[in-house]
């Protein structure tokens, strides 16, 4: 197949391009380095030392044999690029990776909120007209975020994208329906997440796209059978409090002996997939495309569910580094249950990893090994929801009511 990743430099879409490539796809990348820039913008650096994107490539084509061919367009503003690339190229199907995906980046001030909406929803929205336009048949797969159905309370499991509703008629009898899954987003970033469904959403309705919207949840790891290869195709870890994620940054502060950064009393459960799964996943979406005339095809890409504060005793218990509990930064629910629906892959034939022993060694070894790349300065999440005069405002709370048989 003809696979065009965009953000195919970035954590997820670098080790996704290999495997596919590994696979015996024809992999071409478009990325516009945004995600180096913001390194530059926050004066911070991957803890491992990437190499530029021509020489991954350069390097990839030296150990496989194999070519992947990059387009440097940005998605949000060079529409008629990625259209003349879309129409060369001929893709069977596009990865989109391409979005700015920090929650606490977009929150940083209200120049990062519109920056992230404007720049998100255009990404997205072009891409979608661009097949149009471009009348080919092209699969559209779409990395969405666990973070659309929020982390309320409600004791139910989360569906895979569609919830099932029974609505009332006027005439007292009632229909059963499936909708999608009540947005719930907790930042900026996610909320352009569920902005996006509804795209997709109109463009399958209107124009026909094929298309499957993956909601993952937190990646955790680096490394991947491709990227281990060889140091110059070595994945980015992100450790600095805007970019890296809860559970390598703890893993990266226990080689560090640096007390675990856990936000308030840690109760809130995440969901979690390791980068080797990620990979696996989109190899899955792209081989199993929708059918024409079905609705959006969404996947809850989730190998399992953990709350921060275990995350952070089972760590300190293995290296002895004591857990630190701090002021959350963010605007969330102080503790919440999650149950998630995740069998639509596992059909498909993903057995997940959970986290493991060695897995979890390896990452503390990346830690150890590149730690005097490390900017300690970096690590303290200071992006803050909600600016420290206005906390006295109280959230929105939507009251939850039970009907009981
Ligand atoms: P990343 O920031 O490392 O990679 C995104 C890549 O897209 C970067 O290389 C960036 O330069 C490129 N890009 C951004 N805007 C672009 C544009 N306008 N034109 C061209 N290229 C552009 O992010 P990631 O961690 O690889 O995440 C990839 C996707 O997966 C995101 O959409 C994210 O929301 C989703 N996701 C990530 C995680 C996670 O834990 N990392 C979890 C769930 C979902
Ligand atoms: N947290 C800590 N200590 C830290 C960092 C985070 O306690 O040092 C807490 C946060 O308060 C939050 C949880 O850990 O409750 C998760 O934070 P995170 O930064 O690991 O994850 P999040 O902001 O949700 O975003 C990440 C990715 C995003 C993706 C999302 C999937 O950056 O792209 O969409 O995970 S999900 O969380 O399932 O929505």
């Amino acid at each position: 197949m003809r696979v065009l990743v965009l953000g195919g430099d970035g954590f997820c879409g670098w080790p996704t391009s290999l495997h596919l490539s590994a696979q015996g796809h024809d992999v071409h990348i478009v990325d516009n380095l945004l995600r180096r820039k913001i390194d530059v913008e926050l004066e911070v650096s991957s803890l491992t030392p990437i190499s530029s994107l021509s020489e991954r490539v350069k390097a990839w084509k030296g150990i496989s044999g194999s070519d992947i061919k990059v387009s440097q367009i940005d998605i949000a503003e060079q529409y008629d690029a990625l259209l003349d690339l879309i129409t060369a190229y001929r893709p069977d199907a596009i990865i989109h990776f391409a979005e700015i995906r920090a929650a606490p980046y977009s929150m940083k001030s209200s120049r990062h909120k519109r920056l992230t909406v404007n720049h998100n929803i255009s990404a997205t929205n072009n891409v979608l007209a661009a097949i149009v336009e471009s009348g080919q048949d092209i699969h559209l797969v779409h990395l969405g975020t666990m973070g659309v159905y929020g982390y309320s309370n409600h004791g139910a499991t989360i569906p895979e994208g569609y919830l099932k509703v029974n609505v009332d008629l006027q005439d007292g009898t009632s229909i059963n329906q499936e909708i999608l899954h009540p947005a719930h987003p907790g930042s900026i970033y996610h909320t352009t997440k569920t902005m996006d469904q509804l795209l997709f959403y109109f463009y399958n309705k209107n124009d026909g796209l094929r298309i499957t919207d993956l909601h993952q949840g937190i990646v955790w790891g680096t490394q991947t059978r491709e990227t281990r290869r060889d140091e110059r195709l070595i994945n980015r870890f992100d450790y600095d409090g805007d970019y890296g994620t809860v559970l390598n940054r703890f893993l990266l502060q226990a080689a560090l002996e640096y007390p675990l950064t856990v936000h308030g009393s840690g109760g809130q459960t995440r969901a979690f997939i390791h980068i080797q799964d990620t990979v696996r996943c989109l190899e899955l979406a792209v081989s199993n495309p929708p059918s024409n005339g079905t609705r959006v095809q969404i996947f809850n890409q989730v190998a399992e569910t953990h709350r921060v504060r275990d995350l952070a005793t089972m760590i300190s218990s293995k290296t002895g580094v004591e857990v630190a509990y701090i002021e959350n930064p963010r605007r969330e629910a102080a503790e919440n249950d999650l149950k998630v629906e995740n069998q639509c892959l596992q059909d498909l034939g993903l057995n997940p990893t959970k986290l493991a022993d060695a897995l979890l060694e390896e990452i503390v070894e990346i830690s150890r090994h590149y730690r005097h790349r490390c900017d300690l300065s970096k690590i303290p999440c200071v992006s803050r929801w909600v600016a420290p005069r206005e906390t006295t405002i109280d959230p929105v709370v939507v009251p939850l009511s039970r009907k009981r048989a």
